[in-house]
């Protein structure tokens, strides 16, 4: 082991050349002919290779530097067998090709000198002249591309560690460039479902070559409900917090008004005192019954409250609304909720029973799971998703109680919603849940 300068070997009639991509940080470590820099002149870009193989101590230049032959890049503390083999260019600052062993040498033939400066009038006249293998800073990432194709990449602003080389050895080529763009322009074209805001798409796999499979086409509502869900996740950056609520008192009373629920026909689940308490404390906190204005510079608080409730529905998820639910009894309430989600699964809502909410609610109480993260239904501010309740053992001060639980799990905005303001928002419905008569309050 042994510590070697490097420096720029004699890349031919060039003087200050900037140097565009620093390939190697302190501690990588490189084999010989891996690149270390890129130089682009207003004609060409070429590879500056290792001479030796080793470990990267000091990188000596930074993008925007310029250099010249002779000028020092980096510190290596090289392999054993490298350093014994002193590389011409330390001393005469020309490039040579350093010996090594045959068996070391790439199955391509590349050479150890700087990528030969490619003339390049366009990057269609792309000529490669050298390949070096680019061990990538951080990423790890390894892929073969011509200087030429590197420039075409990075004027389209592409990275090539995303793309995927279908030339020899896997090298990328520039239809692949090509190819890694259309993508990203299909899928922004699509709705961005998918892809889009330089988001890496998922590998396309042909999943038959490990087995049987079957194509089904996705339903409409999945389809439209897919991309609106993923517009969310990608554009809202989320926080779920997560609280219990002593909902004990409150089935009582659901209870004992059953019976007259039932002679006027209504079904009345917990969920319908879930938006009641909701809806209370929606007024309290008005900045979760908002909209951040596209600008994102405003804050659209609406004075209304309609609670869009996920239904589900064979052909997937839909969202229509209750409107008002401040204004509204139980009993209305109840009726409402059975009428519209009725309406959802027989496919018969209308656009006006599908717009219009402020914020809205997932319950998946009646099926089971003790919590879920839902995604806030953009661009409203806050959903909130409402587990199965159990009876748990809660301690009173002196002795575990049986009391019934509903779990609950609060989605918001954090560009509008502050985690203090969460939680606060959290502890008020739950405790609102637990004594009902502080909806009088
Ligand atoms: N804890 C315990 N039991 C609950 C409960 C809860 N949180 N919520 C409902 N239940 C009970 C009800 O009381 C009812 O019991 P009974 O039949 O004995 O009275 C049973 O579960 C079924 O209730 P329900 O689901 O029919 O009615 P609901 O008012 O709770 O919900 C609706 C209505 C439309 C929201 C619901 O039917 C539904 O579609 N849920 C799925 C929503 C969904 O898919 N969300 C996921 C979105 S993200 O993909």
């Amino acid at each position: 082991m042994a510590t070697k300068s490097i420096t720029l070997p004699d890349i031919g009639n060039y003087e200050n050349t900037p140097v565009i991509e620093v390939l190697v940080s302190p501690g990588d470590r490189v084999e010989k002919e891996d690149s270390l820099i890129t130089l682009e002149s207003d004609k060409a870009t070429m590879e500056i290779p290792s001479p030796y193989s080793g470990e990267i101590k000091k990188v000596l230049v930074k993008v925007d530097d310029t250099i010249n032959k002779g000028d020092l890049i980096a510190e290596i503390e090289a392999d054993e067998e490298d350093a014994a083999t002193e590389a011409p260019a330390e001393e005469e600052g020309k490039a040579e090709e350093p010996t090594e062993k045959a068996e070391e040498k790439p199955a391509e033939p590349e050479k150890p000198t700087p990528s030969a400066p490619s003339e390049e009038k366009s990057a269609q006249e792309a000529t490669p002249p050298a390949e070096a293998p680019v061990n990538r800073q951080g990423a790890g990432a390894k892929f073969h591309a011509s200087p030429s194709v590197r420039l075409f990449a990075r004027k389209l602003g592409v990275d090539l560690a995303n793309v995927t080389g279908t030339g020899p050895k896997g090298r990328i080529q520039q239809e692949d460039v090509e190819a890694a763009i259309k993508k990203v322009m299909e899928g922004v074209a699509k709705g961005g479902a998918a892809t889009g805001a330089g988001i890496p798409p998922l590998p396309e796999i042909d999943f038959s070559q490990f087995g049987e499979i079957e194509e089904k086409p996705l339903s409409r509502i999945k389809k439209l409900s897919g991309r609106h869900l993923s517009t969310a996740w990608l554009n809202i950056p989320h926080v779920t917090q997560f609280d219990e609520a002593d909902i004990t008192e409150l089935e009582a009373f659901r209870k004992s008004l059953k019976a007259r629920a039932e002679k006027q026909g209504i079904k009345m689940t917990p969920l319908v005192f879930v938006l009641k308490a909701l809806a209370h404390v929606l007024r309290e906190f008005p900045n979760m019954n908002a909209s951040l204005a596209p600008d994102g510079e405003n804050l659209v608080v609406k004075k209304y409250i309609n609670l869009g409730v996920a239904v589900d529905t064979p052909n997937g998820l839909v969202v229509p609304v209750v409107r008002d639910v401040d204004q509204k009894g139980i009993f209305e309430l109840s009726e409402e909720l059975m009428a519209i989600s009725e309406r959802a699964r027989d496919g018969k809502l209308t656009g006006e029973d599908l717009s219009g909410g402020t914020f809205s609610v997932s319950s998946l109480g009646g099926i089971g799971g003790t919590q879920f993260t839902p995604i806030v239904n953009g661009p409203e501010v806050g959903i909130l998703g409402v587990s199965k309740a159990s009876m748990q053992p809660v301690w009173n001060g002196s002795e575990f109680e049986p009391r019934l639980m509903l779990p609950l799990a609060l989605s918001y905005d954090h560009r509008v919603i502050d985690g203090a303001e969460g939680a606060r928002f959290m502890t008020t419905l739950s405790r609102t849940l637990t004594d009902l008569r502080e909806l009088m309050l």
